[in-house]
């Protein structure tokens, strides 16, 4: 009987290899995975070992002129074949299942968290091109390479922000919200000038919410009905340091009530034009957003509600998305105390942290 070790990534490769070596006659012995040598071989799917024998001179399966006896042997042994060929491929697919255990756990961990999966990708390509030599891999190693993978990605706005603030998304996101949460915070906080512009006339109640919050802080508010009077209330407010406008969310994919919403921002520049999105938004919806709004010409992120959600993947698709960078967070309906820059937010932890 000859008996040989094979090496293939899969069962299937493996039983061509031995079928083309040995001959169809060649009955598995025995398989197992075994890991390759070195730190790579914890990201690498293992290799398969396969015990393969064949008898020196096998009958063939089966002749004009073979016996019942040989047919039976033949039968049988293929029908063993079989059983094994089913034992070994499935404890194939359980080995994978455990494999690289703390990898998959993490993979796992974040597609919970709703992580894009391009991002995902990206991640762990990363990990994988830049971990090199003998690392002891345990899940607390893999949890502080990851923190430091998603830091990198969590673009957050450095800058100043700019005098006039304009705040663009969909519907019911808290834009007004968010905006009269700045307000207080640049008035009664920093002591600015603070004056308010809301082009928002289209939904009844509008004009009194914002009127509202501007009445309890004490702050000048413009409404704007047509583009042109988007100059002459920024006249108005001349002697403000800083200006927020409100406008309607606009129903993502509406083409219509993006381009008019366009028309009032290109009379409110130079500014900053904040997309608003909340972080209770799935991935493929964050997408659309960024898609459908970016002829706006938005540059800055702003992520609402991450008090409504336990999967924080939105917070990084976000900014994924709109390669813009994170410049406020709410958490909270509370005004003006909810709201949060993005350096008092710990967006890594948030992912990689435990989840109760
Ligand atoms: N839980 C929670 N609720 C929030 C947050 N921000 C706003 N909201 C609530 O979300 C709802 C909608 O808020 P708005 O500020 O009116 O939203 P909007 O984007 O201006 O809505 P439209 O102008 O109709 O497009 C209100 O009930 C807010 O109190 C937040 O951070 N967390
Ligand atoms: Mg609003």
């Amino acid at each position: 009987m000859k008996i040989r070790k094979y090496y293939a990534r899969t069962m299937r490769e493996g039983l061509q290899q031995i079928k083309e070596e040995l001959g169809p006659e060649a009955i598995i012995l025995h398989s197992r995975k075994v890991r390759r040598r070195g730190f790579r071989g914890f990201f690498m799917p293992r290799q398969l070992e396969i015990m393969a024998a064949v008898e020196d001179d096998t009958t063939p399966a089966s002749t004009p002129d073979s016996t019942f006896g040989t047919d039976h042997v033949m039968q049988e042994l293929t029908q063993l074949k079989s059983l094994v060929h089913r034992l070994v491929l499935k404890g194939e697919e359980s080995a994978e299942e455990g494999e690289n255990e703390h990898v998959l756990y993490w993979k796992r961990h974040l597609e919970q968290h709703d992580l894009a999966p391009e991002l995902l990708e990206d991640i762990f390509e990363e990990i994988r091109l830049k971990l090199q030599g003998e690392v002891q891999l345990t899940r607390e190693i893999m949890a502080l390479i990851l923190q430091k993978m998603v830091a990198k990605r969590v673009r957050i706005c450095q800058e100043k922000p700019s005098r006039l603030q304009v705040f663009i998304g969909p519907t019911g996101v808290g834009k007004t919200t968010t905006l009269a949460k700045l307000a207080a915070h640049y008035s009664i906080y920093q002591r600015e000038k603070v004056g308010l512009i809301t082009v928002d006339h289209y939904r009844i109640g509008a004009v009194e919410q914002l009127r509202t919050y501007a009445e309890i802080v004490d702050l000048p508010l413009e409404v704007v009905m047509s583009p042109r009077d988007v100059g002459p209330a920024l006249r108005r407010l001349e002697q403000c340091e800083r200006i927020l406008v409100d406008t309607a969310g606009r129903g993502t994919g509406n083409i219509v009530q993006i381009n008019e919403l366009g028309s009032y921002i290109s009379h409110l520049k130079p500014a900053d034009i904040l997309l608003t999105i909340s972080a209770t938004t799935r991935w493929q919806d964050i997408k659309y957003i960024a898609e459908s709004f970016k002829k706006l010409d938005y540059n800055r992120l702003v992520l609402t509600k991450l008090d409504e959600t336990k999967c924080f993947g939105a917070v990084l698709n976000a900014v994924y998305a709109s390669e813009a960078p994170l410049t406020y967070l709410t958490d909270g309906q509370n005004v003006p105390d909810d709201l949060k820059f993005p350096s008092e937010v710990d967006v890594p932890s948030l992912l990689i942290g435990v989840k109760d």
